[in-house]
């Protein structure tokens, strides 16, 4: 049994009655239908129409144009309005109403007294069409249908937005950029947030993508907020798409069509290449080695900016970096250095980034422990990273030096970083980080170890043992 849309349902007036019959003789009737006593419709009803006006109202003037009415009723009732019924449904409201109708379109209070009027008027079911096509159940509550469409991810496979997905969301993004300057200033949000029960993220956000100088969310960082989404939670993303109107909106039959599930991994390093376009990147390290600052350098915030940018500091951070010219989305992990990777989803990932304090000696000794407890014999591929390069170096600890133990290991020697200083960042790791989470079947070698180690045996010391490990490892390499 269908919820009560209206409160205080009152029997029809005889002027009511009257316009009834006159209207059941036809269209041009309505207009001159005269309200009498307020019918109020329930507050969940009002709610779910003005999410419905709301989504349907695309260039989001607060105003429903005859295009956007069209739209609606097409996608209500499958086919459109007669001009001279588009005419008639405005007067009628106009009539009736002191700001039902504004620059030739009908505003929520419109749009609200509409319905209110089929209900008065026994057409329940015109309302019920229209909130049922907008997802709502019997208790105005969106159905977990949906919400939450039948959504298949099997294991080792990762779901990715696709360019309907993209498509469709940076019109949404476009739709609240009023100002129209690339970013969503905190009005702008609140306009994009009133279509969802409650506001799908916070102020958090801005230690995890990319915000423009004024500390605003540019649609880069939007479409990389929703990327992350996608990777890492599915049902939420496509929960967040239902809210948005998706498949109302890009005439789709539910979210999922905005989503792609990859290729299982395994088949992806059998053939040696991916179509993939989201990686994650575990950054692995002891405590104070500059994790969270790696991670907020990959926003192009250095040492200082990330002082002044204020926030909790986010585990994931995710952008785009350029791999053989195409855009990949990285997303970087911080793994706290309290982790046991004893689950497997502690080291499943596309890359490992180790990263040890260049100036703290016993830093480095952390990395390769968790390396060889856990990685030595994967097939996922691992960077060390010396960070705070800007500081003097110490040696470390352990008998081997980082640069080694990344020789022993066949790793690509340790990248030096650093993120004090002027400007932002140097990219380059990060490059790197994506390269080879994109080639995984590459080894260090091909990934430019061997130059590396050339670079060793022309400069400085070089033992009699890495000359001929040299020489094999070159003629490997050819
Ligand atoms: N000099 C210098 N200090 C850094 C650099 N990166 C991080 N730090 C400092 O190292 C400390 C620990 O950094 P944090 O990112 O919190 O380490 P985490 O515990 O590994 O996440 C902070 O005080 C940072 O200011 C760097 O590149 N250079
Ligand atoms: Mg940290």
């Amino acid at each position: 049994m269908p919820r009560r849309l209206c409160c205080t349902p009152r029997p029809p007036s005889t002027t009511q009655r009257r316009s009834r019959r006159r209207s059941q003789a036809g269209g041009a009737a309505l207009a001159s239908v005269t309200m009498v006593g307020p019918l109020q419709l329930k507050p969940a009803c009002a709610r779910a129409l003005t999410r419905i006006f709301n989504l349907s109202d695309q260039d989001n003037n607060q105003v429903l144009s005859d295009e956007e009415l069209n739209y609606f009723q097409k996608s209500c009732f499958g086919n459109p309005l007669a001009p001279q019924a588009l005419e008639d449904v405005k007067m009628v409201v106009w009539k009736n109403t002191t700001d039902g109708v504004q620059d030739n379109g009908l505003t929520l209070t419109g749009f609200l007294f509409l319905n209110t009027l089929f209900i008065q008027r026994g057409r329940h079911e015109t309302t019920w069409t229209i909130l049922r096509r907008f997802g709502y159940d019997d208790e105005l509550e969106l159905t977990e249908d949906y919400l939450h469409p039948t959504f298949r991810l099997p294991p080792g496979c990762s779901t990715e937005l696709n360019h309907l997905g993209y498509q469709f969301l940076q019109r949404a993004f476009e739709k609240h950029d009023k100002d129209q300057d690339g970013a969503l200033c905190p009005a702008e949000l609140q306009s994009f947030f009133s279509v969802f029960p409650c506001a799908p993220w916070g102020p958090e956000l801005r230690r995890r993508v990319c915000t423009t100088e004024a500390g605003l969310l540019s649609l880069h960082g939007f479409l990389c907020q929703w990327t992350l989404l996608a990777y890492l939670d599915v049902r939420r993303c496509l929960e967040g798409l239902g809210y948005l109107g998706y498949p109302i909106l890009a005439e789709q039959d539910s979210q999922a069509q905005a989503l792609t599930v990859t290729r299982e991994k395994r088949i992806d390093l059998e053939k040696g290449q991916t179509q993939r376009n989201v990686f994650l990147c575990k950054v692995v390290g002891a405590r104070g080695v500059g994790k969270t600052c790696f991670l907020q350098a990959f926003l192009g915030r250095s040492l200082l900016v990330q002082k002044e940018t204020p926030g909790e500091p986010s585990p994931y951070v995710i952008n785009t970096v350029q791999v053989n010219g195409q855009e990949k989305y990285l997303i970087l992990h911080e793994v706290s250095a309290d982790t046991t990777f004893t689950k497997p989803s502690d080291t499943a990932c596309d890359v490992v980034c180790f990263l040890y304090d260049l100036s703290d000696p016993r830093s480095f000794s952390y990395c390769a422990t968790v390396y060889k407890q856990h990685y030595v014999d994967s097939q996922i591929p691992c960077v060390f990273v010396a960070s705070k390069s800007d500081l003097p170096e110490a040696s470390q600890q352990p008998t081997l030096s980082p640069a080694e133990f990344c020789y022993k290991h066949c790793l690509p020697a340790p990248f030096p970083f650093s993120c004090q200083g002027q400007g932002p960042p140097s990219t380059i790791i990060y490059t790197k980080l994506a390269t080879a989470a994109t080639f995984p079947h590459l080894n260090a070698v091909e990934l430019g170890a061997a130059s590396f180690w050339l670079r060793v045996a022309l400069g400085t010391a070089v033992t009699a043992l890495l000359g001929f490990t040299l020489y094999r490892l070159l003629a490997k390499s050819k």
